[in-house]
């Protein structure tokens, strides 16, 4: 056990204080990825970062790492996740495990410990993808998993690239990507889900992340008056959508298990209480943590989608925005993590992830595994997110322990 132990009190305020940067009137914040909220928000995690003597590099998609030397040179333990949010985001997704990996690193200097390897604490980009899809996109990039080009052409829900978006808030760095070497990834998440909250558990000893599956519908039927138009004469791509929306909900109460839908974004034109929709642009969002099942609920949605509009006289176009398999952690780290808890007297249980995590992407490069502590109410991605500050300081522990274990071993 290290000599070094976390700071509470500094944690909770430097959570607190970034939660004013892009902080909303009633509380939570939005900071969607590459916006000038995210842009100050950088800022400040970078300031904190050579605040803390840590080397800091951005590279060529924005994802920014800070190693904190070790006695050795050689690939860092990492640890990290992102400070983008969705746009009713709350104070802790994303954020607690960036500011809990500097508040180790803090730990550390106060006690003046330097462990064998370095240790590197990382914020990645777009890990949301509420702006630009697919989520996760900065550690899928520094993995190496999406093309640079790609990623940077990408274009959002407002019409912007992520390339012109990442030049504009200069954070279009120049280091390289998908050449990284790291020595194992940590990461500590809020669960965001009601698991953890439900059982009275203190820490999630995560064993893997749920496959993710995101399509975008556009519809096209004709617009015309709502009150003339017979019944049997319409194309009302509205219509269509509000059937694919209730099929996918229909498909989990029939898969059961680990499926779930969500129609998050739905956009009607031109929007009118007296026009029939002419287009519909929608997205569902399909998870489960068996793969087979995900892939036989996409195959059922693409194609009641299509004889859904076929039947309308509807054209049906679709295009995927997201899609990654089922991801386990590395089973000697999951251990580890287990390990660490217990023996902090937390109480704990093994769990998969409903969220992605940029874990899921440095998972396919070097051994990873995730912390989780509890949601209050399983509440996320909405501005009344909380995690009680006892739940988030145990966390931090837990994480300072596994890491300065992973860092001096031999
Ligand atoms: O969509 C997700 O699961 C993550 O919040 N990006
Ligand atoms: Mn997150
Ligand atoms: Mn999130």
């Amino acid at each position: 056990m290290t000599a070094a132990a976390i700071n509470g009190q500094r944690l909770l305020a430097s959570l607190a204080e970034l939660g004013t940067v892009g902080g909303l009137p009633g509380g939570g914040v939005c900071r969607l990825a590459l916006t000038d909220a995210d842009k100050e928000g950088r800022d400040w995690v970078v300031g904190r970062m050579r605040a803390l003597g840590m080397e800091v590099s951005v590279d060529a998609i924005g994802n920014v790492v800070a190693v904190y030397a070790g006695r050795e040179d050689g690939p860092p333990v990492m640890t990290g996740s992102h400070i983008d949010t969705v746009r009713t985001g709350g104070l802790y997704d994303g954020n607690y495990g960036v500011l809990a990996g500097l508040e180790v690193i803090a730990a550390l200097r106060d006690a003046d410990v330097r462990t064998r390897r370095p240790l590197a604490v990382a914020f990645f980009t777009n890990e949301e993808g509420a702006r630009f899809a697919p989520d996760m996109m900065g550690s899928l990039v520094f993995q190496g998993g999406m093309p640079l080009d790609d990623a940077l052409a990408t274009r959002g829900i407002d019409g912007a690239t992520v390339g012109e978006e990442l030049r504009r808030i200069g954070y279009a760095g120049a280091a390289p990507v998908g050449t990284n070497r790291v020595d194992s990834f940590v990461e500590l998440h809020i669960e965001q889900g009601p698991v953890l909250d439900r059982e009275g558990v203190q820490i999630g000893v995560v064993e893997g992340v749920q496959g993710i599956s995101w399509t975008e519908f556009t519809l096209h039927g004709v617009s015309n008056h709502a009150g003339t138009t017979p019944m049997h004469m319409r194309n009302d791509a509205g219509y269509v959508a509000a059937c694919v929306a209730t099929f996918a909900r229909a498909l989990t109460q029939r898969y059961g298990g680990n499926q779930i839908a969500t129609v998050g974004a739905l956009t009607l034109t031109p929007n009118l209480v007296n026009v029939i929709p002419n287009k519909a642009l929608f997205t569902v969002d399909l998870r489960n943590t068996d793969g087979a099942a995900l892939q036989a609920a996409e195959a059922e949605l693409w194609s009641f989608a299509e004889q859904a509009a076929a039947d309308e006289g509807v054209a049906c176009e679709r295009r995927m925005l997201a899609r990654f398999d089922p991801v386990r952690f590395d089973p000697v780290l999951v251990e580890r993590v287990e390990r660490a808890a217990r023996a902090q007297g937390r109480s704990c249980r093994r769990m998969p992830s409903g969220a992605g995590h940029d874990a899921q992407m440095l998972a396919r490069m070097c051994p990873t595994a995730m912390i989780f502590v509890p949601s209050v109410k399983g509440l996320s991605h909405n501005v009344k997110e909380h995690t009680e500050p006892a739940d988030l300081v145990a966390g931090a522990q837990v994480l300072l322990q596994v890491l300065v274990e992973l860092a001096d071993r031999p």
